[in-house]
């Protein structure tokens, strides 16, 4: 399912594309080109230039980004503290992103349009939107081993 892992963080899943002269199509089906049932989908267009995003990780959402139009970076850190960036240009490419990800967006370029498909509906309950909040997981987790 998922053709290209480059690391631990940063997991891309090359998605179909169908080209003919008419163009290209891609498609996404939940639990066959992502690894979830797909139960939400949003997107972030119109973001000005210089602006970021996130600054958040997710308990229990699993998701799955894909730069539909335009550029911009996704900045990745896990509980271990591994932080990886990388920059999303490919209608055909999606970023996985585990949950207990903390992840910030920035450099979107000019139209550019970040689709995301996520496993769960929206809660605010499953945000965790303090840094030092989420880098006490890994030290709550290896106070418990
Ligand atoms: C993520 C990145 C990639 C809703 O009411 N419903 C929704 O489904 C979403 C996604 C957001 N909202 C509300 C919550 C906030 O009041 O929209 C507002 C903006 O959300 P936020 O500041 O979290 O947006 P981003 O761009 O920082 O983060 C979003 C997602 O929230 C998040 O899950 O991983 O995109």
């Amino acid at each position: 399912m998922i053709q290209n892992v480059n690391s631990n963080l940063i997991k891309l899943i090359d998605l179909p594309k169908i080209s003919d002269p008419r163009g290209n199509l891609t498609f996404i089906e939940g639990c066959k080109h992502v690894p979830f049932d797909i139960k939400r989908v949003y997107y972030l267009y119109d973001v000005p230039s210089g602006e970021s995003r996130g600054g958040h990780a997710h308990y229990k959402l699993q998701q799955a980004v894909v730069a539909l139009s335009g550029s911009f970076e996704f900045i990745l850190e896990d509980l271990a503290g591994n932080r990886e960036r990388i920059f999303l240009n490919s209608p055909n490419k999606a970023l996985l992103i585990s949950n207990m990800t903390w992840r910030e967006m920035a450099n979107f370029s000019s139209g550019s349009v970040c689709l995301v498909l996520a496993s769960e509906i929206y809660s605010e309950e499953d945000y965790i939107r303090d840094y030092k909040e989420f880098q006490s997981f890994d030290k709550k987790r290896n106070e418990n081993i």
